[in-house]
């Protein structure tokens, strides 16, 4: 009987390179959305048989309930759910941000991912096994200037978690929350910087940070851990990446 694994935000970066390292062990398959189609249908065709994929945006409740609720047969048993659709927009300080990308932030980063969880999490209890690994961030842990809402998102996925875990202790399932920093080769400073490529591009200027294929390696770790392992959290960054010290503005 195969695996499945859900991945959400499946279409680029982490999501896809996710969906690609489970589908490189035979005995996986996969479930794959994201709000664009094409690239879905593309893994799809590289893997016959092993993908479902589904046109879903994650922030539209209704969408989510009747697509997840709704699950062919032979794909309703997730034992992986990958809560990876998420966003960072704007790097501007809280007083200049656009309040638009900061709704946009909560509704796919916080409702969206607690929207995915409720629809797959009573199967999981029900069979009595199941991971679900939700992307944080370090910005979730660690300030920045300009980070506000979006590093706020990442702390309420870190503690919906560890919330998480509170409530499914004994039941078989647990709960990891993934907390990377710097990751270059995907869309997400792009999609930060509204489509300025210059800027996106400098972002990783000089570094090496991780890939999408680390990420994928590190979740498919967590999530075929023996069933009595709860990973609870686990950082990683590039080594070029650090904490730096407190701010101190001075007169
Ligand atoms: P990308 O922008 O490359 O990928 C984001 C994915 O999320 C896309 O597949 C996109 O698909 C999907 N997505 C966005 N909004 C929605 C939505 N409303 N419904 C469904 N899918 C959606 O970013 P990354 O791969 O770099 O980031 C993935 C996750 O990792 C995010 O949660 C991000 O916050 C987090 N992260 C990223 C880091 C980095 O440095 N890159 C570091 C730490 C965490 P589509 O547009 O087709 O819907
Ligand atoms: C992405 C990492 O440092 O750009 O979550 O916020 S950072």
């Amino acid at each position: 009987m195969p695996i499945t694994a859900l991945i959400t935000g499946a279409s680029a970066g982490f999501g896809l390179a996710i969906a690609e390292r489970f589908l490189r062990d035979a005995d996986w398959r996969a479930v794959v959305c994201a709000r664009r189609a094409a690239p879905l249908a593309r893994l799809a065709e590289r893997h016959p048989g092993r993908v479902l994929a589904l046109q879903l945006d994650v922030t539209d409740d209704a969408a989510v309930r009747t697509t997840l609720g709704a699950l062919p047969l032979e794909w309703r048993d997730i034992e992986v759910l990958v809560n990876n659709a998420g966003l960072a927009l704007g790097l501007e300080p809280a007083h200049q941000a656009s309040l638009d990308d900061w709704h946009t932030m909560i509704d796919t980063n916080c409702t969206g991912l607690v929207q995915v969880t409720r629809a797959i999490l009573p199967g999981m209890v029900e069979r009595g096994r199941g991971s679900v690994v939700n992307i944080g961030s370090v910005a979730g842990e660690v300030p920045y200037p300009g980070g506000n809402v979006y590093g706020a998102t990442k702390a309420f996925v870190q503690q919906f978690t560890h919330n998480l875990n509170a409530d499914l202790a004994g039941s078989g399932v647990r709960a990891t929350c993934l907390e990377p920093g710097l990751v270059g080769g995907t869309e997400f400073s792009n999609v930060r910087f509204h489509g300025d490529d210059a800027r996106a591009a400098a972002v990783y200027e000089g570094t090496q940070p991780l890939t999408a294929e680390d990420i994928a390696e590190t979740v498919h770790w967590i999530a075929t851990r023996p069933q009595h392992i709860t990973i609870n959290a686990l950082t990683m960054m590039p080594n070029c990446q650090s904490f730096g010290p407190l701010a101190i503005r001075r007169r």
